[in-house]
Parts: C-alpha cells; structure tokens; sequence
C-alpha cells in the first residue's frame, strides 16, 4: 500500500475499542506475510461483530479496514471461521489486527524474507540431530552436548548375517542424523529425506548457494545445506554391505529411554538388508553424485564414489527384487528381538521408479529407461516414506534437459501428473474453511501430517514453475501459513518460532536436557485423529487431534522426513517471493 493511501486510511477511520485481552480463535501465520502476497488470518467461533481494522503497531494510526467472510463449518472439526483477507495491505512493516467489540487483537509483520528466519531454523534443525559429533556453544548455543552414539562397534545382527560377515561381526557405521525423537538411524526414512534437501539444492541452486546456517562447515566452499545433506550422505554409506545391499537400519534392540544422546551404551545393530533401503539408497546416491558433481575440487571422489554405490545397490535390488523388512518376520527367528521403527513397506514399484528416474537422470543410461518405462502407469501418490515415485516424476522434468531425447514422452506426463494435481488441489481449497489446501481429505490427517502439507507445498511450487501459474504459489504458501499458525489447533508447528509453537516435543534430547526451551527449528507431526500413542488429547477431531505433551509420539515427536520439506517448501518461498507476488 502507499503512502498517500495510509493517511487517507488513517483520516477516514478511527480504530478499535483496544482491549489487552490475549488473541484466542484468531490464527494466522504467526511469523507474518510477503508484501504483495495473500493475506489471511482466521476467526473461529462467533465474532460480536463482522469487521476488523489493522493498525500500525507503533503509531497506533489504522491503515486499513475490512469485514469478515461469511461463516463456513469445518469439515474436520467444530471449527465454524470466517476468513480476514488483508491481501491490499502491502507496505512492509509491524502492525495489529483488531476486531473491534471482541477484545481479539494480534501482532504481524509483513516483510520481503519473512520467512527467511523459519526456513533457516529447519535447515538448522538437521545439525541439531547429528548423532556422533559434540555439538558446540558456538553453533548449538545452549543446547550444545557431548556427542552421542558413536556406531564405531556395530554388531551384525543374525537377520543380516552372511558369509562374508557372519552375525555379530562388528562394523563401522558412524555419524549420520537420528531419525526423529528416537536415536535410530533408518535408511528408507532417510531416503526420501535426502531426496528432498538434495531437490532443494537442486531446484534453487543460486539461493542455496550464499545461505548460511552457522553449522561447523559454514564457510568452507560448499553451501550449507549439502554440508549437511553430506554429514548423513556419508552415514548411509557405510550401511552398504559388500555385496551391495542395504541394511535397512542402525538400531538398538529396543527404544532408549527418554535421557539424551550417549547416555544409554547399550548395543547397536544393523539389520536385514531390505529391496526398499537398497533401492532408496540407490537413489540417494544417484541424485548425490549429480549434484556435488560440480564440487570434484571440495569433495574429490566422493561424487563417483557415490555411482559406484548406486549401482552396486541396483544390481543388488534386481536380483533381490522382493526382500520386505518384517519385524513380524524377523523376530520369532532371531536374537535380539527389535522393537524399534519399522517402516516396513512391501511394495517397490515406486522404489523402482524412483531409483530408475535418480540414475537415468544421472548416466542417461537406457538400462534404467526400461524399468523407469514399466512403471509409469502406476499411481503416483503424494511423496511419504513408503511413497516415493512422485520424486522419481520431480527428478525428470527438473533434469529435461540432460535427459535422453527418448524421455520426452514420460517427462511430458510427468509434467501433467504435477499439474493436474495442483489444480485439483486449488479447487477443492476454495471450500476449506481455513483457506489452506491441506485438509481436503480426512486422509491428509495421518502421522505426520504436517509433512502432508509441506509436500502438497512442494508439488504446488513444482507445478507454479512448470506453468506459471501464481494461484499455484498461492496455494503453496496456504500450506506455510497453515503450519505457521493458521490451522484449528492455533500453533505454529516449528519449535521456537512463533508465538506459539511446541514446548513438549517427543523428542528425546528436548525432554532430557533440562532446558526450558525444546531444541529449535523442528517441525511436529501435527494432528493426528489415530492417536496411536493413546496420551490424553484435549481434542480428537481430525483437524484438531494435537497435543503438545512428550507423551504424545503420534501428533508431537518430530522427524527428519518432516522437516526436509518443511525445508524445501519455506526456501522455495523465500526464493520465488520477491519475483513470485508482485
Ligand atoms: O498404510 C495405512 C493406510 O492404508 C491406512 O489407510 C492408514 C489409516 O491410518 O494407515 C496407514 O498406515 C499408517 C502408516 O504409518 C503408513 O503411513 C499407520 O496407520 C501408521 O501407524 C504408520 O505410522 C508410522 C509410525 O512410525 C508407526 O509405524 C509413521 O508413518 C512413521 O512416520 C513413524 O515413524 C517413526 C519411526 O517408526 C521411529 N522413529 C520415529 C518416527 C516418527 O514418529
Ligand atoms: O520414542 C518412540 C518414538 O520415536 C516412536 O515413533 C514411537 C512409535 O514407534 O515409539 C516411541 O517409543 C515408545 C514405545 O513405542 C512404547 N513405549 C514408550 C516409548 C517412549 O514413549
């Protein structure tokens, strides 16, 4: 908005019964807005009256006026909103949202990188999860700690056992992030997770490459974010056997108890090598040798090392090519049980997709061309750790050009499977009460469904690029705004950011370290109506089913696959903001 326009605002209204009263039932991105991009916040339950007004924090002059929507019930709980749509209101600055008559009244901010601080903090959030380096003052501030578990002396567990390494040989595999409120280490979880921060890198390059993080490495000729893609790339390294396959996790037997890293010694294993870890590995790999390519001078050999080791891990697949990770299976068989996460999948097609896209990508070799061509006509579901093809589909048509000419058919439908999704996607958003587009489906609300709407995010900021199309974007920062703060439960997802944001994550070191404050930059699950943690809920509503108790592993641990997208979709945003809303 200009300058003429405020004080014509400010002259023409005067604002507000004022009132100290805390904002309740009125959510919106609690971090703020872009200038030129939509604005919206939500009012649930039945406002005295059907305007609002904004005034500018410091002077307290209004600068704009506006009235409610109609009320709209939510389909996935009692919520009954009306949406503020402050989109005009441009200019940067701090102001409040007040709804006069109510007592309602809440702070924002519209800035250009108004997201800039969050989309560092979930970067950030990978360093705080290494698992065998200490983290120091200088980075980790007062959540430094001495290191964790070292995995230096990892036995062979009999699942795994073979000739070359019988059960319980002893091998290395350290460092590596823990997969999420649990000290594991989980190769498919950590597939799909390397998927996305390496596709990050890959779709914003030049953003990438002057982002800082302040991690150990910032600084060292490589941008920060493959600095800590990396840490973990040179983890799942080291969980290749010889003969190429993966095992499928570093773990304890059984959970470790709520203390922090390095407290509990008890044994570690890795376990049976698995077709999903092994074709999951193989795409990781694939996509990693491309893309440190260009840094041969920083990481001398590591790129071709990497193809080497995707390949093995194909070969192994293809003459493994059903090999399904059961715990069920595994245990009545073998010593010691465990206990720990599965993530057992026991369909590949998409594993296969996926690999097959990461390397004919990478070699342009036909050989993967020919699984890829089987298995385009499957369904390509939203990305999830047992749902990968949707990556194999982004891996081709951001690599068109350096495909094989003959790809072009399966990129073309690549491309219209991202579009026709987003667009479905735009459409049924009209009728969510919270104007997001998550929450079109009751099947959004799953465990982590806050990566549900940081992958829908994805998608739609895939298919603005494909096509230019701004209500895409628009959609893709509903989504933000939704894990932001404008959702049913009124939190801001990410730990310390936000005025109100989760304080009990089930997340081990945040509970055992004594410190008030959680370890920041890490997204919750989110609600979760199957409450499988069976912890008290003040509210079990699809939409609302979230507490913020450690107790709660199903709505509040947080997870590497969570925060990858959270990580793609904020930097997506804040790379595309500036050109993207105008
Ligand atoms: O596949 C079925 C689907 O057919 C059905 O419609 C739906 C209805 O609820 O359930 C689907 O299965 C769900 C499955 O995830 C696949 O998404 C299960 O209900 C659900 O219990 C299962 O949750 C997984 C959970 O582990 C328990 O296994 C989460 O996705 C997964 O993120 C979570 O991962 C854990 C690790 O095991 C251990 N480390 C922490 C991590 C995060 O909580
Ligand atoms: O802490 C574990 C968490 O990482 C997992 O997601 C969750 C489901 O597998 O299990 C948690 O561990 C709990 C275990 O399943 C049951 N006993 C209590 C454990 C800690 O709350």
């Amino acid at each position: 908005m200009r300058k003429p326009f405020v004080l014509f605002l400010c002259c023409l209204w005067s604002c507000c019964v004022f009132s100290q009263q805390q904002a309740k039932g009125l959510y919106l991105n609690q971090l703020g807005f872009y200038p030129a991009a939509p604005k919206i916040a939500v009012i649930t339950g039945e406002p005295a009256g059907d305007s609002f007004c904004i005034v500018d924090r410091a002077s307290q002059h209004t600068v704009f006026t506006g009235r409610l929507s109609a009320a709209k019930q939510s389909a996935y709980s009692s919520a009954i909103t009306r949406t503020i749509d402050f989109s005009r209101l441009r200019q940067e600055g701090h102001y409040e949202l007040l709804l006069p008559g109510t007592g309602y009244r809440v702070s924002f901010t519209v800035d250009r990188h108004i997201h800039h601080a969050v989309a560092t903090g979930v970067l950030k959030g990978f360093y705080y999860q290494r698992s065998d380096m200490p983290l120091d003052k200088a980075f980790a501030g007062k959540w430094s700690r001495p290191a964790g578990h070292p995995d230096t002396a990892v036995i062979v567990h009999s699942s795994a056992a073979g000739a070359d390494r019988p059960t319980g040989t002893v091998i290395r595999t350290p460092g590596g992030w823990y997969d999420a409120g649990d000290y594991n280490k989980y190769i498919v979880n950590s597939g799909i997770t390397m998927g996305t921060l390496f596709s990050a890198y890959e779709d914003f390059p030049t953003y990438f490459d002057t982002l800082q993080t302040a991690i150990p490495e910032s600084g060292n000729r490589l941008p920060d974010i493959l600095d800590e893609t990396i840490y973990n790339l040179r983890w799942m390294l080291t969980m290749q056997d010889r003969d190429g396959g993966v095992y499928h996790k570093c773990t304890n037997a059984a959970f470790d108890g709520m203390v922090m890293p390095g407290v509990t010694t008890l044994p570690r294993y890795v376990v049976q090598k698995g077709t999903a870890a092994t074709l999951d590995f193989a795409a990781v790999t694939a996509q990693a040798a491309r893309v440190i390519r260009k840094f041969e001078t920083q990481l001398p050999g590591l790129a071709d090392s990497c193809l080497g080791a995707a390949r093995l891990a194909w070969e192994w697949a293809a003459q493994h090519p059903d090999v399904v990770y059961s715990q069920r299976t595994i245990n009545p068989a073998h010593d010691p049980d465990i206990t720990t996460g599965e993530y057992g999948d026991r369909s590949f097609h998409d594993e296969w997709l996926w690999a097959a896209a990461e390397l004919l990508a990478t070699t342009g070799r036909k050989e993967f061309y020919t699984i890829l061509e089987q298995r385009m006509n499957d369904p390509v579901p939203l990305p999830g750790w047992s749902q990968v093809a949707m990556l194999g589909y982004y891996t081709l048509v951001r690599n068109e050009r350096v495909l094989p000419a003959y790809c072009a058919g399966w990129v073309r439908a690549a491309k219209d499977s991202i579009v026709k999704r987003a667009e479905a996607y735009i459409e049924k958003a009209k009728a969510n009460a919270f104007a997001t587009v998550i929450g079109q489906s009751v099947r959004d609300f799953v465990w982590g469904s806050n990566a549900v709407a940081a992958n829908q995010g994805i998608l739609l900021v895939m298919a603005y690029r494909l096509s230019g199309k701004q209500q895409y974007l628009d959609g893709a920062l509903s989504n933000a705004d939704y894990l932001l703060g404008r959702n049913a439960t009124g939190y801001c997802f990410v730990t310390g950011y936000g005025t109100r944001s989760p304080m009990h994550p089930h997340h081990r070191p945040s509970v055992a370290d004594g410190i008030a404050a959680p370890v920041p930059g890490l997204l919750a699950g989110g609600p979760n109506p199957g409450r499988q943690d069976h912890c008290t809920y003040a509210f079990t509503k699809p939409e609302t089913a979230y507490t913020d108790d450690d107790c709660s592993y199903a709505s509040n641990e947080i997870a590497i696959n969570w925060n990858a997208p959270a990580v793609y979709l904020f930097h997506a945003l804040e790379a595309l903001a500036v050109q993207g809303w105008r």
